[in-house]
């Protein structure tokens, strides 16, 4: 009897293994065939100013120091009086050339925030350059081509124009 009960639950556990067994290979062919037929998901992941803050921590204190230098008084903001003073002062800078900057600057904020300036760099096409545009404008605009070899040795692009 107590033979005959033993030789039942090996069976017994014979078969729960096989269902087990199929179950598993059922899950994992279904799975694979899912998977197969299923097209590789590209998400569109937009990053925002604020993220950016995160992701590029050297470029934010490299604006807010630029900001910082700018607002004389220390508000907070930088008016319009401090920005003339800057682009007359410190970048020498006259006439028209002074007061296209001052517009492209100010728009119709008389008030510019760090946060500001930082939304103004995140957007701007400069921010974008690659190693090559980066090194045109250093050559070209900047007038130091000495330095191109070193730039592009360092793979610098606008990212790091501010720092
Ligand atoms: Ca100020």
């Amino acid at each position: 009897m107590l033979v005959l009960a033993s030789v039942q639950t090996q069976r017994i556990t014979r078969v729960m293994r096989m269902i087990w067994v199929i179950s598993l290979f059922i899950l994992i062919t279904t799975n694979c065939v899912f998977c197969a037929e299923k097209p590789k998901v590209t998400r569109n992941v937009e990053i925002t100013a604020d993220d950016e803050k995160l992701r590029d921590p050297a470029g934010y204190e490299a604006i807010k120091e630029l900001h910082r230098l700018m607002d004389d008084d220390q508000s907070g903001s930088i008016d319009r009086f401090e920005s003339t003073d800057f682009l007359q002062e410190d970048l020498k800078l006259t006439g028209n050339d002074r007061t296209r900057r001052e517009r492209a600057f100010h728009h119709d904020d008389d008030s510019i925030t760090v946060d500001d300036m930082w939304e103004s760099w995140f957007e701007s096409e400069e921010r974008a350059w690659d190693e090559e545009t980066l090194s045109n404008w250093l050559v070209h605009v900047v007038k130091l081509p000495q330095y191109k070899k070193n730039f592009i040795e360092k793979k610098v692009t606008g990212v790091a124009l501010p720092r």
